[in-house]
């Protein structure tokens, strides 16, 4: 197990440990680290010892300030995995392929700390791994597939509606209001290193709308999907690579299937990390897309319509749009939102969105070819 040391997690450690005496975990609890490298919330893993057998948690301090509902949040994802779980009946390793949820002794799935916080716990899917880049067009072509079979898997959900963890979260027209009011106050004095971030978010605002407002006029059908698939939210088995599970099920919710393929495309079809800073050699790549999205048709190709094959290479374009624009809007904020790890890490995210957007229209034609073909091939 890494210790990865997430910065400043000493006194949630002493609240997680208070609030691990609350949930039905048997054995004697051997350690606890600081894990993983989400931007959002506070994750741990705990090491435990039943009866000789040595075990592992996750444990997660929910971001209140991101979610602000968090009973929705998990009431959201107890019935997202239990759906999962059910449609899995007789497939080997099936809590691996599913976050299975501990509840509390009260029953709740969830532990209210004594400072107000919020702390699941789940399996810890063991020997699986994230990771940032995609190494091959096979590993780009399992990682399709596993989202196309997350949707298709979610698609007969049934009930009410899913909770808006977070209302508007892929919503551009409201990111951008968010971003010109960033843009006037320039709190932090930021907006001068960084006119030509600014300037390329400005010229592209009117695109960049598109799918929300096919969303919004049903041109787009509305379906349950992750909303946040980049690429370390999905884990890989260690020794067969295969993508196994699909992880971080707080956005899970009702929107485009493509804000999925839109946000695997610009984590899995680039060659660099989100937050290179050499830029040298980012760039889009046409041969880990090409998988990408053969993979995703192969399971997608059940319910996708021609609207939703029609706009994939926008998908890739606008979902990285709008991480450039958050990353850009948060850096003039002053860096409350995300995670960061070094000054400038928001800006470092922006340009390199901005990159893999200039490398995406330098290949928009062949990228478009390789829709088609593949489409009419699903
Ligand atoms: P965030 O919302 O902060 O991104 P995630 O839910 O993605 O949080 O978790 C952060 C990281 O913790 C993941 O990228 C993954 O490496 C690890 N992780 C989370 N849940 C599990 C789990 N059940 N089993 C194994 N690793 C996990
Ligand atoms: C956040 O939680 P995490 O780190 O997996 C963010 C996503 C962004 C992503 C960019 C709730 O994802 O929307 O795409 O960072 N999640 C939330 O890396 O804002
Ligand atoms: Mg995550």
């Amino acid at each position: 197990m890494t210790d990865l040391g997430n910065s400043g997690s000493k006194s949630k450690l002493c609240l997680l440990k208070e609030a691990l005496d609350h949930f039905s975990i048997y054995g004697d609890r051997e350690g606890i680290v600081p894990f993983g490298k989400g931007y959002i919330n506070d994750t741990f893993v705990s090491t435990w010892n039943q009866g000789g057998t040595r075990l592992h948690y996750t444990h997660q301090r929910i971001n209140q300030h991101v979610f602000t509902r968090p009973d929705e949040v998990m009431e959201n994802i107890l019935r997202v995995t239990s759906h999962i779980r059910t449609k899995l009946e007789g497939a080997a390793d099936r809590s691996r392929r599913v976050l299975t949820v501990i509840p509390a002794a009260d029953g709740k799935p969830y532990v209210r700390d004594a400072e107000g916080g919020w702390w699941r716990s789940y399996c810890f899917i063991e020997h699986a791994r994230g990771g940032d880049t995609a190494s091959s067009p096979g590993e780009a072509a399992l990682l399709g597939k596993s989202v196309g079979r997350f949707q298709n898997q979610l698609s007969d959900i049934g009930g009410d509606r899913l909770h808006e963890t977070i209302p508007g979260f892929h919503n551009m027209e409201t990111r951008y209001t968010r971003f010109h009011e960033a843009l006037q106050r320039d709190k932090h004095g930021r907006a001068g290193g960084c006119r030509g971030e600014i300037d390329f978010l400005l010229k592209n605002e009117e695109r960049g709308g598109l799918l929300i407002r096919s969303l919004w006029e049903r041109s787009l059908p509305e379906r349950i999907c992750h909303n946040d698939t980049k690429m370390n939210n999905i884990l890989l088995d260690e020794s067969t690579g295969e993508a196994l599970c699909i992880i971080d099920l707080d956005t899970v919710m009702p929107g485009t299937s493509l804000f999925d393929l839109g946000d695997l495309i610009r984590t899995v079809a680039t060659r660099v990390r989100e937050d290179e800073q050499d830029l040298s050699g980012a760039g889009f790549d046409m041969a880990l897309f090409r998988s990408l999205a053969e993979g995703y048709f192969s399971e997608a190709r059940h319910f996708l319509i021609p609207e939703e094959y029609a706009l994939v290479c926008e998908s890739g374009r606008s979902m990285a749009q709008i991480m450039a624009l958050r990353f850009l809007t948060d850096y003039l904020e002053g860096d409350h939102y995300y995670r960061t790890e070094r000054p400038g890490h928001n800006l470092d995210r922006c340009r390199s969105q901005i990159a893999l957007i200039r490398s995406m229209d330098s290949q928009w034609a062949a990228a478009e070819k390789t829709v088609k073909e593949l489409a009419q091939r699903a």
